[in-house]
């Protein structure tokens, strides 16, 4: 039987505002199904988003949602998720929201690996305002604020996360929605700060001036930039800096997570634990 979304979405937003063909769609279904296979309540999630065409997910979702400024995703996340550490906290952001304005945020959640779940949906652009450049678009491409083309270097997304100290970190495109299921489900399922990084089309405001004018052409890019992370290791350091390797890049399971530590200040002050050193919360090294 195919699968019913209607339990999960608020059908009086529908249809979405999205362009036809856009990828937010694929990636909202499959974090959709992932909930699904999880079994978990949708009152034990909440969805923080910010603004952009990728902010409008949380609009779309019948979760508990909010839908924050431009950048703000993981500062509101971090504080509903100390407030309910028990919930599942989800971010959503665009590469301009998650990595520009929100790039302190985004990297300042990796350090603390709070157990928050962060959506990157990356389209290589500032979708919504109109094709401004975001720092994960290619170097060289047309731009409404870089007409000659981005002269700007280009941030890898799951680099930068690994190096801030996000305890999981993958990259999956919306090429393959089954393999979108999966890692979501995973990430969910990690204990710490799960950075994702969805390469996703727009073919509107990346792709009509950069020889990708629909769909297809666009991901047929996407196609070609990334490649399966055992792949990629095989690849020469040349190849490498063309290519994104996507999969699980990074699972560590050992790191302590920040409403723990949290917690156990709590019970110091409360009394509930008599110490509480450095030990009790650095990763053995
Ligand atoms: C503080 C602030 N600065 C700028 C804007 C204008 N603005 C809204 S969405 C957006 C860019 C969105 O791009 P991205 O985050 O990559 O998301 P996408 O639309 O591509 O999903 C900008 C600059 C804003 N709303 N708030």
């Amino acid at each position: 039987m195919a699968f019913n979304y209607d339990k999960y979405l608020r059908l009086e937003k529908m249809p979405t505002l999205w362009c036809w063909g856009c990828g937010d769609g694929v990636i909202l279904k499959a974090f959709v199904r992932a909930i699904d296979k999880l079994n978990i309540d949708p009152n034990d999630v909440c969805v923080v988003s910010g603004i952009g065409c990728s902010g409008r997910f949380s609009s779309y979702v019948d979760f508990n949602t909010v839908h924050t400024t431009h950048g703000r995703t993981v500062a509101f996340a971090t504080g509903i998720k100390l407030m309910h550490p028990d919930k599942y906290v989800i971010c959503v952001a665009g590469d301009g929201d998650g990595l520009a304005i929100g790039g302190n945020h985004t990297i300042h959640g990796c350090r603390r690996n709070i157990d928050i779940t962060m959506i990157l949906i990356n389209n290589f652009i500032y979708g919504l305002t109109n094709s401004q450049t975001s720092p994960t678009t290619p170097q060289g491409m047309w731009t409404v604020s870089q007409k000659s083309g981005n002269i700007d270097p280009t941030f890898n997304a799951t680099n930068l996360a690994i190096a801030s100290g996000a305890s999981f970190v993958a990259r999956e495109t919306m090429l393959d929605p089954k393999k979108l299921e999966k890692v979501f489900v995973k990430a969910i399922e990690h204990r710490g700060f799960a950075f994702l990084d969805i390469m996703s089309n727009c073919h509107i405001n990346l792709g009509r001036k950069n020889k990708m004018a629909n769909a297809m052409e666009n991901l047929g890019w996407i196609d070609s930039i990334t490649t399966p992370l055992k792949k990629w290791e095989a690849l020469s350091d040349e190849e490498k800096l063309n290519v994104f390797p996507t999969g699980i890049l990074k699972e560590d399971t050992t790191a302590r997570e920040y409403c723990d530590m949290y917690q156990d200040v709590i019970d110091f002050h409360q009394g509930k634990r008599k110490t509480i050193t450095q030990d009790d919360f650095a990763k053995k090294i």
